[in-house]
């Protein structure tokens, strides 16, 4: 989701234009005004008449459409405005009929993120022309015409590194079966281990950290439902509830509060439609290393979908993004 596409930035736009237009009009009578009324410019024919006097209104001769409309206008924009306002929220705070939805559990610590995914995702990059495919007992990765030349396989953290048959574009790894169990990422290298296809599955119960440098991972063109908690990194002390954080999506212009002690916790929605990687911040101060508290948010296609790409940041192997995150900015 591109930022400018956002309900926020929209909103932004649209105040942006009337104010120009108040802004042309104000301005402009102030600076006619101060031409026309100066002293020595005589505006109008036999000015005494209309006994003006600094900071009121003409009494003797006074026109009152004008005068009316000096409250009307200004009214009727005033209104605008906040509808328009009120629109947005309720566009932020309403999950639109018969989308598609996908439900994660947001916990903030001190100080990092966790993504506990209560919806099994399975995704994979669309249009590298690598196929990642399971059947039975075997794992095939198809790579024909590309520069692929090594494949990282990982089950449950335990990784395996493997080489392609480079002739062939393809390796077939026997007795490696698709558990939906199990937490499987499948990433696919070129000879100067640039990161060219990744697949990956996420099943129920998954708890992705940014304390280990770990992406949010989201399906596009779904409506993130986002529940948020604030838990103590540390939950022995029963009478420490934890901090108040805010989950804060900046190219989006969504931010939500977490807060402590909150059982059902607060929730958010995002919905997504432009693949990326997106910067995540804690916009509440909640500590030592509130500053630390970032992270990014991968919208990804699931598995035989497409979506459009946007301009994020770029990706790479999973190594850098320790670098990546330490330069993640200074909010
Ligand atoms: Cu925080």
């Amino acid at each position: 989701m591109p930022a400018e596409d956002t309900v926020f930035n929209v909103l932004y736009d649209k105040f942006m234009f009337w104010s120009i237009i108040v802004g042309i009009f104000t301005f402009g009578w102030m600076f006619i005004a101060m031409l026309r009324y100066r002293d020595g410019v005589e505006p109008v024919e036999n000015m005494d008449k209309y006994h003006i006097e600094v900071g009121s209104f003409p009494v003797d001769s006074h026109n009152t459409k004008l005068e009316v409309l000096f409250y009307v206008l200004p009214t009727i924009i005033v209104v605008w405005l906040t509808m328009m306002a009120l629109a947005s929220n309720t566009a932020v705070w309403q999950v639109p009929d018969n989308e598609p939805t996908f439900e994660i559990e947001v916990v903030g610590k001190q100080w990092f993120w966790e993504f506990h995914y209560t919806e099994a995702l399975t995704w994979e990059d669309p249009g590298t022309h690598i196929d990642v495919e399971w059947t039975g007992n075997m794992l095939m990765i198809h790579a024909h015409n590309t520069t692929a030349t090594n494949v990282t396989v990982a089950i449950d953290g335990v990784e395996t590194d493997y080489e392609m048959d480079t002739t062939l574009g393809m390796i077939t790894l026997m007795g490696t079966m698709f558990d939906a169990e199990l937490h499987s990422k499948i990433t696919v290298y070129d000879a100067e281990d640039h990161l060219l296809h990744t697949w990956e599955h996420l099943p129920v119960g998954t708890i992705l950290s940014t304390a280990g440098g770990e992406h949010m991972i989201l399906p596009c063109d779904e409506v993130a439902i986002m529940n948020l908690h604030s838990r103590p990194s540390d939950a022995s002390n029963p009478n420490y509830v934890g901090v108040q954080h805010s989950f804060w999506l900046p190219e989006w212009g969504v931010k939500e509060d977490l807060v402590p002690g909150l059982e059902a916790g607060t929730v958010m929605y995002a919905q997504p439609d432009d693949m990326g990687t997106f910067p995540i911040r804690c916009a509440e101060y909640c500590g030592l290393d509130h500053s630390k508290m970032i992270g990014f948010v991968d919208i990804v296609a699931r598995e035989g979908n497409n979506c459009e790409v946007d301009t994020g940041v770029q990706k790479t192997h999973s190594d850098s993004d320790d670098a990546e995150l330490a330069d993640g900015g200074d909010y």
